[in-house]
């Protein structure tokens, strides 16, 4: 071998050697670069997380098996946009006019034909829910809680004897007195009670309550406690609610608008209470509830016009029932009893009749409530008691009171101040509520 050959082999060699080590360097470098851009790559996956919770999951365990340490920072980012997402949805669930809104700016393209669906159905749950709440009603005997314990502690001195004696009667009439019944009617019970009790051979005085009870279920009995309508369909029924400050006529119209209107009713609600300015937007709030039409007059109008106004559009429009809210009057102004004669003799020369006069009582007014009630029944010709607020009131007595003494129909107790706590009045229901 020449000594020019042994250098061109060893230049070969080295031109070898060098280019293994720089495809070795090039090799080494872009297997670095590659772990660099792992970290962005799982950042951009990431925020996904909130938006789409199953698919994220799915993507999370392929992405990154086996670096939870990595994930677990991200975590605090994704309940906070979780959150808000719940936020978003209940907002639109909470109002259905929002819900309606198809061209929501902050949403994605991808993200918008799943919206109104998803708030529809929000919306739709949370009507079922409220509906669930307002059937869900307690019992009359849940509300007559107050009345009922204050009855029973009063007659378990009476019970605990053995026998009857003179004691039995003086405790049972102080029992009933204290219970609102009224002193005559009170007296009439006692004796009928007595009768009852010698010709049925009665031993103990608990059957002597037993005996009272079914005395005062027969005095309440009345078989027209029926909501009476008009016998012709094409004309509306007007129903009248008179009544003092505060008796609750305009909770009862509103709770009885809705479930008429349940049953297919179409009601008018006139706002004849034209003396308070809030009165007629209370009356307002009722109807948009009950879905009922309104017919209101200016502030101080006279209340006979906006009733007559209301029966004509209720008749143009080929409405069910008209039901006329009143001021709630005091009972010794005669210029705002007159005012109620004039309000039934308008609604009556109109395109309907009136089919029920309702006068609205606060049974927690007791016989003071009976007084006003007479001022009422001289007045107008009512067809019917609504008792209200029976569930505040510990005398449950009032009842008989107010139906023996007036000799109209309680036809309606109100229980309560939700939109179910009306109930039509049945006297058996009532008195065993009242005494077990
Ligand atoms: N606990 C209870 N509260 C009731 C009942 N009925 C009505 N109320 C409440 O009694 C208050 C007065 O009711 P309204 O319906 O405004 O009485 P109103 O007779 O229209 O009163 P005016 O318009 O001032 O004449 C309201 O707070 C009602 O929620 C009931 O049966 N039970
Ligand atoms: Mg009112």
């Amino acid at each position: 071998m020449t000594v020019l050959q042994i250098i061109l082999l060893v230049s070969a060699v080295s031109l070898l050697l060098i280019a293994t080590v720089t495809v070795s360097r090039v090799r080494n470098r872009s297997s670095d670069s590659r772990q660099q851009y792992k970290k962005p790559a799982k950042s951009t996956v990431q925020p996904e997380k909130p938006l789409h919770p199953a698919t994220t999951g799915t993507t999370g365990n392929n992405l990154e098996p086996d670096e939870p340490a990595e994930t677990e920072p991200e975590q605090p980012e994704e309940h906070g946009k979780a959150e808000n997402l719940k936020e978003a949805d209940g907002e639109i669930a909470a109002d259905p006019k929002k819900s309606a809104r198809p061209e929501e700016p902050e949403l994605e393209e991808s993200e918008e034909p799943d919206r109104p669906a998803e708030a529809e159905a929000d919306t739709a749950h949370e009507e079922t829910e409220t509906e669930a709440v307002e059937e869900a009603r307690p019992s009359l005997r849940d509300r007559l809680k107050k009345a009922r314990n204050a009855l029973t502690s009063s007659l378990a001195q009476t019970l605990k004897r053995s026998t009857i004696s003179e004691e039995t009667w003086d405790e049972l009439t102080e029992t009933l007195i204290r219970a609102d019944v009224g002193l005559k009617i009170t007296d009439e019970l006692i004796e009928k009670t007595k009768d009852k009790t010698r010709s049925s051979k009665l031993k103990t005085p608990a059957e002597v309550v037993v005996a009272l009870q079914e005395e005062i279920r027969e005095s309440l009995r009345m078989d027209n406690r029926d909501l009476l309508k008009s016998s012709n369909p094409d004309k509306p029924s007007i129903w009248l609610f008179l009544g003092v400050n505060g008796a609750g006529k305009t909770t009862t119209i509103g709770k009885l608008a809705m479930q008429e209107s349940r049953s297919g009713t179409r009601i008018m609600l006139a706002a004849g209470d034209t003396f308070r300015a809030a009165a007629a937007e209370q009356l307002a709030i009722w109807a948009e509830r009950t879905g009922a039409d309104i017919v209101k007059g200016a502030a101080g109008a006279d209340p006979a016009s906006v009733v007559y106004d209301s029966v004509a559009s209720a008749a143009a429009k080929g409405f069910d029932l008209v039901m006329v809210d009143t001021a709630g009057r005091l009972h010794t102004n005669h210029n705002l009893i007159d005012e109620l004669r004039k309000i039934r003799r308008v609604a009556d020369k109109g395109a309907a009749k009136v089919t029920e006069v309702l006068l609205v009582l606060d049974a927690t007014m007791g016989q003071n409530g009976l007084a006003q009630a007479r001022q009422f029944t001289e007045a107008v010709d009512v067809t019917g008691v609504v008792l209200t607020k029976l569930d505040g009131s510990a005398k449950g007595g009032i009842v008989v009171a107010v139906q023996t003494e007036l000799n109209i129909p309680v036809k309606l107790v109100g229980v309560g101040e939700g939109l179910g706590d009306l109930m039509p009045f049945d006297e058996t229901e009532f008195t065993d509520a009242l005494f077990n």
